[in-house]
């Protein structure tokens, strides 16, 4: 036992080493995730993050910055040919304008490589000089994780499980009622694909904006440069008992399998496969404003999502993960600035119990796992007014509609989070004892100091989660 603990120790040791000095050479890279559903926040993130590694003066809980080890950061360009880049500039641009919006919605993958130069800590700090360590950071969305969940699934099972759904979801009528008229046994005609694909995918839209976070196949939101192709015009139709050769059934079916294979395989394989370090971001208080059934759904993709972080687990992923698993996943409850501070800490119990059974799963594979509640972009302010006989705490900013100044108190949240995911999971149609409201606020006018990125909410906490320990 003693001995192989010692020569346990002595191989780490020897690792510990080999680490440190091929990093001086190598420059390590650290792959940074950044995913979420549909306007969770990447883009502002990504943008406020950057920003703020840029200039760092409001990075106080980033221990490395805090130790002044951080000698240098810089752009550079990153390192795969065929991803877009973020379009940083574009998206700090539109932030700090004299008159601030927020930025344009991004629709697909995109990368950005950020360089660290660091004075090392530890042993070798007065032997070795400043090392660089790269960042590179990836967009993605959230959705595309979701489809994994196809990769185990036949068409015919895809079929039943997503009209099952669709059946209690606003905005489905119609085309539950299409498919219910089509013979699925017919000779398939490329019109008649088209049509079903477009009614489907419209109430994919109708369910995503009733607060829906599920809305798969991902990439029939976001088709990017395949809108109209045929691995983008399939739908779900009702099982025939059997379906002959050149049938509408076989060719759905055909085309089914040509999206796992040729979209959601590749993305899996060349971006998700290459990830150390995971953010997370879900816009919670959005959906707590939708109600119980948003919530909900939003439970359910969470696990659903982070069945992903599993690849023990899961056969086709396993392939891609050969001795590799993503080391740091942070789950962050996005636009904390809609809520006083001092309902902070509920919203991150929220995102917790929001989050449980996923975590679970990631922490089964070994990865290190966080909640928080954070702003990218502080758009508001806090501000305590007098109401009925007593304090309320609210937050101050523009309101996107009329950019008129108001203050606001979006409800309070409550302290068992219980409260909320339970009614939720047992289909609540309504929040019974409050109503939870959101404005969208307008990002606050800034003014910089030299060496100070865009206010925000904990985003140094969040860097000292995911990428402290490599700095
Ligand atoms: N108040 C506030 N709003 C935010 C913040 N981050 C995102 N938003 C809002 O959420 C919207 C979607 O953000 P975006 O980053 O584009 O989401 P993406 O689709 O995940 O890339 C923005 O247009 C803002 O209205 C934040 O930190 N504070
Ligand atoms: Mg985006």
């Amino acid at each position: 036992m003693v001995f192989g603990t010692i020569a346990d120790t002595l191989t780490r040791g020897v690792e510990n080493v080999t680490d440190t000095l091929s990093g001086a050479f190598l420059e390590p890279v650290i792959r940074l995730g950044v995913t979420g559903l549909a306007r969770s926040g990447k883009t502002v993130f990504i943008t406020s993050l950057v920003a703020n590694l840029l200039d760092r003066g409001r990075m106080p809980q980033l221990m490395a910055e805090a130790e002044g080890r951080i000698l240098a950061a810089y752009l550079q360009p990153q390192p795969d040919d065929t991803v877009p880049r973020f379009d940083y500039e574009a998206h700090l641009g539109d932030l700090t304008a004299r008159d601030p919006h927020w930025p344009e919605s991004t629709r697909a993958v995109s990368e950005l490589r950020l360089s660290l130069k660091v004075r090392p800590t530890g042993l070798l700090s007065g032997l070795s000089g400043p090392r660089t360590i790269h960042l590179d950071i990836v967009d993605y969305p959230g959705e595309w994780l979701l489809d994994l969940g196809l990769m185990e699934r036949s068409y015919a099972e895809w079929t039943a499980d997503t009209l099952d759904r669709m059946q209690r979801r606003p905005g489905s009528d119609d085309y539950l009622a299409l498919a219910e008229r089509t013979d699925p046994t017919v000779d398939f005609v490329e019109t008649d694909a088209r049509t079903l694909a477009a009614e489907f995918t419209r109430a994919l839209n109708a369910a995503r904006d009733a607060g829906f976070s599920d809305c798969t196949p991902g990439r029939f939101l976001l088709p990017g440069e395949l809108a109209g192709s045929p691995v983008l015009t399939f739908a779900p139709l009702p099982a025939p008992g059997s379906a002959p050769r050149k049938s509408l059934w076989r060719e759905m079916e055909r085309r089914y399998e040509a999206y796992k294979r040729e979209v959601v395989k590749p993305f899996f394989r060349d971006h998700f496969s290459r990830i150390d370090r995971q953010v997370v971001l879900v816009d919670a208080l959005g959906a707590i404003h939708s109600g119980p059934a948003a919530v909900e759904d939003l439970r359910r993709t969470m696990a659903d999502i982070l069945g992903a972080y599993r690849p023990g687990g899961n056969a086709f992923l396993t392939q891609f993960f050969t001795g590799r698993r993503v080391e740091k996943i942070l789950f962050a409850a996005t636009k904390a600035d809609h809520l006083h501070h001092t309902q902070h800490p509920r919203l991150t119990a929220i995102m917790e119990a929001l989050t449980r059974d996923a975590r679970d799963r990631a922490r089964f594979a070994g990865a290190d796992t966080q909640a928080m509640s954070i702003a990218s972009i502080r758009a508001t302010t806090e501000q305590t007014l007098p109401h009925g006989g007593r304090d309320l705490d609210c937050v101050r900013g523009t309101l996107l509609e009329t950019g008129k100044q108001a203050a606001f108190h979006p409800g309070e949240l409550p302290e068992d989070p219980a409260h909320l995911l339970g009614p939720a999971r047992d289909g609540a149609r309504t929040w019974l004892d409050r109503d939870y409201s959101v404005m969208r606020f307008a990002p606050a006018r800034l003014t910089l100091k030299p060496g100070e990125g865009p206010p925000h909410i904990r985003l140094d906490r969040a860097a000292q989660f995911l990428i402290g320990d490599r700095l």
